[in-house]
Protein backbone atom coordinates (compact mmCIF):
# COMPACT_ATOMS: atom_id res chain seq x y z
CA UNK A 1 0.00 0.00 0.00
CA UNK A 2 1.19 3.67 -0.30
CA UNK A 3 0.48 7.31 0.65
CA UNK A 4 -0.21 9.35 -2.34
CA UNK A 5 -1.37 12.74 -3.34
CA UNK A 6 -4.88 12.28 -5.24
CA UNK A 7 -6.67 14.48 -6.89
CA UNK A 8 -6.64 18.40 -5.71
CA UNK A 9 -3.26 17.32 -3.95
CA UNK A 10 -6.08 15.31 -1.05
CA UNK A 11 -3.94 12.79 0.32
CA UNK A 12 -5.25 9.21 -0.75
CA UNK A 13 -4.04 5.30 0.62
CA UNK A 14 -3.91 3.07 -2.38
CA UNK A 15 -4.13 -0.50 -1.69
CA UNK A 16 -3.00 -2.93 -4.29
CA UNK A 17 -2.82 -6.89 -4.28
CA UNK A 18 -4.09 -9.69 -6.29
CA UNK A 19 -7.26 -8.83 -5.95
CA UNK A 20 -6.98 -5.64 -7.60
CA UNK A 21 -6.58 -1.96 -6.33
CA UNK A 22 -8.75 0.11 -4.47
CA UNK A 23 -8.13 3.87 -3.39
CA UNK A 24 -9.12 5.60 -0.31
CA UNK A 25 -9.29 9.71 0.26
CA UNK A 26 -8.63 10.63 3.65
CA UNK A 27 -11.19 13.45 3.19
CA UNK A 28 -14.47 12.37 4.07
CA UNK A 29 -12.54 8.56 4.33
CA UNK A 30 -14.48 8.40 0.90
CA UNK A 31 -13.26 5.14 -1.16
CA UNK A 32 -12.27 6.83 -4.68
CA UNK A 33 -11.95 3.52 -7.02
CA UNK A 34 -11.93 0.01 -6.81
CA UNK A 35 -11.08 -1.89 -9.64
CA UNK A 36 -11.01 -5.96 -8.88
CA UNK A 37 -8.13 -7.44 -11.24
CA UNK A 38 -9.25 -7.63 -14.80
CA UNK A 39 -12.59 -5.28 -14.17
CA UNK A 40 -12.94 -2.04 -15.18
CA UNK A 41 -14.05 0.65 -12.31
CA UNK A 42 -16.73 -0.78 -9.76
CA UNK A 43 -17.21 2.90 -8.61
CA UNK A 44 -18.11 5.83 -10.39
CA UNK A 45 -16.38 9.22 -9.45
CA UNK A 46 -17.75 12.79 -11.47
CA UNK A 47 -15.16 14.05 -14.01
CA UNK A 48 -15.92 17.69 -12.25
CA UNK A 49 -15.55 16.27 -8.15
CA UNK A 50 -14.50 19.51 -6.08
CA UNK A 51 -11.22 17.79 -4.26
CA UNK A 52 -10.49 19.91 -0.95
CA UNK A 53 -10.86 20.39 2.67
CA UNK A 54 -13.96 21.00 3.51
CA UNK A 55 -16.01 20.06 0.52
CA UNK A 56 -18.07 16.56 -0.42
CA UNK A 57 -16.32 14.90 -3.09
CA UNK A 58 -19.06 13.81 -5.74
CA UNK A 59 -19.19 10.41 -6.36
CA UNK A 60 -16.94 6.83 -5.20
CA UNK A 61 -18.45 5.64 -1.59
CA UNK A 62 -18.97 9.21 0.72
CA UNK A 63 -20.30 8.27 4.36
CA UNK A 64 -23.07 10.01 5.41
CA UNK A 65 -23.40 10.68 9.11
CA UNK A 66 -24.67 11.21 12.06
CA UNK A 67 -27.63 12.02 9.93
CA UNK A 68 -29.06 11.39 5.97
CA UNK A 69 -29.92 13.72 3.62
CA UNK A 70 -31.02 17.26 5.21
CA UNK A 71 -30.47 17.63 9.08
CA UNK A 72 -33.99 17.31 10.75
CA UNK A 73 -34.16 20.44 12.15
CA UNK A 74 -31.65 22.79 11.15
CA UNK A 75 -31.78 23.67 7.35
CA UNK A 76 -28.01 25.46 7.72
CA UNK A 77 -26.49 22.10 8.27
CA UNK A 78 -24.40 20.15 5.73
CA UNK A 79 -26.11 17.67 3.62
CA UNK A 80 -25.54 13.84 4.55
CA UNK A 81 -23.75 14.83 7.85
CA UNK A 82 -20.59 16.44 8.64
CA UNK A 83 -17.86 13.76 8.44
CA UNK A 84 -18.12 12.89 4.74
CA UNK A 85 -16.59 16.98 4.75
CA UNK A 86 -13.23 16.44 7.15
CA UNK A 87 -9.76 14.95 6.49
CA UNK A 88 -10.08 11.59 9.04
CA UNK A 89 -7.04 10.02 10.69
CA UNK A 90 -5.00 7.60 8.85
CA UNK A 91 -4.21 4.48 11.88
CA UNK A 92 -2.72 2.10 9.42
CA UNK A 93 -2.93 -0.37 6.95
CA UNK A 94 -2.65 -4.25 7.94
CA UNK A 95 -2.59 -7.64 5.89
CA UNK A 96 -4.59 -10.40 6.95
CA UNK A 97 -4.75 -14.01 4.38
CA UNK A 98 -3.72 -12.16 1.16
CA UNK A 99 -6.31 -8.95 1.75
CA UNK A 100 -5.43 -5.47 2.57
CA UNK A 101 -7.44 -3.64 5.60
CA UNK A 102 -7.47 0.29 5.94
CA UNK A 103 -8.28 1.65 9.19
CA UNK A 104 -9.49 5.36 9.78
CA UNK A 105 -10.77 7.52 12.41
CA UNK A 106 -12.96 10.41 13.35
CA UNK A 107 -14.92 11.97 16.50
CA UNK A 108 -18.41 13.58 16.36
CA UNK A 109 -19.07 14.48 19.81
CA UNK A 110 -19.32 11.68 22.32
CA UNK A 111 -19.53 9.32 18.88
CA UNK A 112 -16.06 7.35 18.23
CA UNK A 113 -16.37 6.67 14.62
CA UNK A 114 -13.71 4.34 12.75
CA UNK A 115 -14.14 2.93 8.71
CA UNK A 116 -12.35 0.01 7.59
CA UNK A 117 -11.78 -1.04 3.92
CA UNK A 118 -10.85 -4.07 2.76
CA UNK A 119 -9.25 -4.79 -0.49
CA UNK A 120 -9.83 -8.82 -1.20
CA UNK A 121 -12.13 -10.96 -2.75
CA UNK A 122 -14.78 -8.16 -2.50
CA UNK A 123 -14.35 -4.99 -1.38
CA UNK A 124 -15.37 -4.89 2.21
CA UNK A 125 -16.43 -1.48 3.93
CA UNK A 126 -17.39 -1.39 7.44
CA UNK A 127 -18.28 2.12 9.87
CA UNK A 128 -18.39 1.22 13.56
CA UNK A 129 -19.54 3.89 15.74
CA UNK A 130 -19.06 3.81 19.51
CA UNK A 131 -20.70 6.20 22.74
CA UNK A 132 -18.07 7.29 24.80
CA UNK A 133 -20.36 9.62 26.58
CA UNK A 134 -21.32 9.35 30.56
CA UNK A 135 -23.34 6.22 31.40
CA UNK A 136 -27.49 6.87 31.22
CA UNK A 137 -26.19 9.09 27.84
CA UNK A 138 -27.83 7.97 24.70
CA UNK A 139 -27.55 9.39 20.82
CA UNK A 140 -29.94 8.68 17.74
CA UNK A 141 -27.76 8.55 14.76
CA UNK A 142 -28.54 7.72 10.66
CA UNK A 143 -25.67 6.46 8.59
CA UNK A 144 -25.00 5.45 5.25
CA UNK A 145 -22.49 4.27 2.61
CA UNK A 146 -23.51 6.41 -0.29
CA UNK A 147 -21.90 4.08 -3.05
CA UNK A 148 -21.71 5.51 -6.56
CA UNK A 149 -21.95 2.12 -8.98
CA UNK A 150 -20.40 3.05 -12.18
CA UNK A 151 -22.58 1.73 -15.03
CA UNK A 152 -22.65 1.97 -19.15
CA UNK A 153 -26.05 3.29 -19.63
CA UNK A 154 -28.47 3.93 -16.91
CA UNK A 155 -31.66 3.11 -18.81
CA UNK A 156 -30.78 -0.61 -19.31
CA UNK A 157 -29.46 -1.10 -16.03
CA UNK A 158 -31.81 -2.92 -13.73
CA UNK A 159 -31.72 -3.24 -10.00
CA UNK A 160 -32.92 -6.90 -7.92
CA UNK A 161 -33.02 -7.91 -4.35
CA UNK A 162 -35.50 -5.02 -3.48
CA UNK A 163 -38.96 -6.91 -4.54
CA UNK A 164 -42.09 -6.54 -2.23
CA UNK A 165 -40.30 -3.88 0.00
CA UNK A 166 -41.10 -0.70 1.51
CA UNK A 167 -40.00 2.70 0.71
CA UNK A 168 -39.84 5.99 1.15
CA UNK A 169 -40.26 8.88 -2.31
CA UNK A 170 -38.03 10.77 -1.98
CA UNK A 171 -39.94 12.69 -4.98
CA UNK A 172 -42.62 12.71 -3.69
CA UNK A 173 -42.56 13.89 0.11
CA UNK A 174 -40.91 10.70 1.23
CA UNK A 175 -44.51 9.31 0.58
CA UNK A 176 -44.65 5.28 1.58
CA UNK A 177 -44.83 3.12 -1.09
CA UNK A 178 -43.87 -0.73 -1.88
CA UNK A 179 -42.00 -1.89 -4.80
CA UNK A 180 -43.99 -4.54 -6.61
CA UNK A 181 -42.33 -8.15 -8.21
CA UNK A 182 -40.42 -6.01 -10.84
CA UNK A 183 -36.59 -5.04 -10.48
CA UNK A 184 -36.18 -1.41 -10.69
CA UNK A 185 -35.59 0.25 -13.52
CA UNK A 186 -34.50 3.37 -14.63
CA UNK A 187 -37.26 5.96 -16.83
CA UNK A 188 -36.62 8.80 -14.82
CA UNK A 189 -35.53 10.62 -11.34
CA UNK A 190 -35.12 7.82 -8.92
CA UNK A 191 -34.98 8.67 -5.01
CA UNK A 192 -36.09 5.35 -2.99
CA UNK A 193 -34.96 4.83 0.52
CA UNK A 194 -36.21 1.22 1.34
CA UNK A 195 -36.86 0.25 4.45
CA UNK A 196 -36.39 -2.77 6.97
CA UNK A 197 -34.63 -4.61 4.56
CA UNK A 198 -31.48 -6.94 4.95
CA UNK A 199 -31.08 -8.14 1.19
CA UNK A 200 -28.41 -8.20 -1.02
CA UNK A 201 -28.91 -5.90 -3.64
CA UNK A 202 -27.75 -6.33 -7.18
CA UNK A 203 -27.26 -3.72 -10.06
CA UNK A 204 -27.40 -5.56 -13.40
CA UNK A 205 -25.54 -3.77 -16.43
CA UNK A 206 -26.14 -5.11 -19.76
CA UNK A 207 -24.13 -2.64 -21.53
CA UNK A 208 -20.75 -3.49 -19.26
CA UNK A 209 -21.78 -7.12 -19.52
CA UNK A 210 -21.59 -7.42 -15.30
CA UNK A 211 -23.85 -7.53 -12.06
CA UNK A 212 -22.45 -5.82 -9.03
CA UNK A 213 -23.69 -6.92 -5.84
CA UNK A 214 -24.24 -4.88 -2.88
CA UNK A 215 -24.13 -7.54 0.44
CA UNK A 216 -24.87 -5.58 3.66
CA UNK A 217 -24.46 -6.64 7.58
CA UNK A 218 -25.91 -4.08 10.21
CA UNK A 219 -27.92 -1.96 8.31
CA UNK A 220 -31.56 -2.13 7.73
CA UNK A 221 -32.05 0.45 4.97
CA UNK A 222 -31.02 0.60 1.18
CA UNK A 223 -31.15 3.92 -1.05
CA UNK A 224 -31.56 3.58 -5.10
CA UNK A 225 -31.00 6.69 -6.34
CA UNK A 226 -30.27 8.29 -9.83
CA UNK A 227 -30.66 12.18 -10.82
CA UNK A 228 -31.38 11.85 -13.98
CA UNK A 229 -31.48 14.33 -16.61
CA UNK A 230 -32.64 17.54 -14.68
CA UNK A 231 -31.05 17.23 -11.29
CA UNK A 232 -28.05 16.37 -13.15
CA UNK A 233 -27.84 19.68 -14.83
CA UNK A 234 -28.66 21.41 -11.49
CA UNK A 235 -25.40 19.51 -9.81
CA UNK A 236 -22.22 22.01 -9.86
CA UNK A 237 -20.06 18.86 -9.77
CA UNK A 238 -21.79 16.95 -11.94
CA UNK A 239 -21.50 16.61 -15.89
CA UNK A 240 -24.72 17.14 -17.41
CA UNK A 241 -24.55 14.04 -18.92
CA UNK A 242 -23.31 11.86 -16.35
CA UNK A 243 -26.63 10.89 -15.00
CA UNK A 244 -26.48 8.06 -17.44
CA UNK A 245 -23.05 6.76 -15.98
CA UNK A 246 -23.72 5.82 -12.17
CA UNK A 247 -26.82 3.99 -9.89
CA UNK A 248 -26.19 4.78 -6.34
CA UNK A 249 -26.78 1.72 -3.63
CA UNK A 250 -26.66 3.09 -0.68
CA UNK A 251 -26.34 0.56 2.37
CA UNK A 252 -27.22 2.61 5.90
CA UNK A 253 -29.36 2.78 8.89
CA UNK A 254 -31.89 5.87 8.00
CA UNK A 255 -35.17 7.42 9.35
CA UNK A 256 -37.73 4.50 10.65
CA UNK A 257 -34.18 2.70 11.06
CA UNK A 258 -31.92 5.50 12.77
CA UNK A 259 -29.61 3.84 15.31
CA UNK A 260 -30.11 4.91 18.94
CA UNK A 261 -26.51 3.82 21.05
CA UNK A 262 -26.04 4.34 24.75
CA UNK A 263 -22.92 4.96 26.04
CA UNK A 264 -20.25 2.14 25.71
CA UNK A 265 -22.58 0.31 23.82
CA UNK A 266 -20.86 0.12 19.96
CA UNK A 267 -22.83 -0.23 16.39
CA UNK A 268 -21.08 -2.27 12.95
CA UNK A 269 -22.68 -1.41 9.89
CA UNK A 270 -20.49 -2.92 6.48
CA UNK A 271 -21.20 -3.63 2.96
CA UNK A 272 -19.59 -5.43 0.76
CA UNK A 273 -18.84 -4.98 -2.68
CA UNK A 274 -18.09 -7.94 -5.45
CA UNK A 275 -18.79 -8.08 -9.36
CA UNK A 276 -20.66 -10.94 -10.68
O1 LIG B 1 -29.01 9.45 -1.69
C1 LIG B 1 -29.87 10.21 -2.45
C2 LIG B 1 -29.74 11.67 -2.07
O2 LIG B 1 -30.26 11.92 -0.79
C3 LIG B 1 -30.45 12.47 -3.17
O3 LIG B 1 -31.63 13.05 -2.69
C4 LIG B 1 -29.39 13.49 -3.58
O4 LIG B 1 -29.54 14.67 -2.81
C5 LIG B 1 -28.11 12.73 -3.28
O5 LIG B 1 -28.37 12.08 -2.06
C6 LIG B 1 -26.86 13.58 -3.30
O6 LIG B 1 -26.80 14.39 -2.17
P1 LIG B 1 -25.56 15.42 -2.08
O7 LIG B 1 -25.75 16.15 -0.80
O8 LIG B 1 -24.31 14.59 -2.13
O9 LIG B 1 -25.67 16.28 -3.31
Amino acid sequence: YSLIEGPGGLPVVSLVNDHGVASIALQGATVLSYRPSDEADVLYVSESAVFSDGQPIRGGVPICFPWFGSHGTDAGKPSHGTVRTRAWELVGVHEHNGALTVRLTTREGVLAVAFEVTLGPRLGMSLEVEHTGRSGESEVFEAALHTYLSVGDVSGATVTGLEQTDYLDQLEGRRRLTQGDDPIVFEGEVDRIYLNTSATCVLHDPVFERSVAVDKDGSRSTVVWNPWIEKARRLADLPDDAWQRFVCIETGNIADNAVTLRAGERHRMAAALSVQ
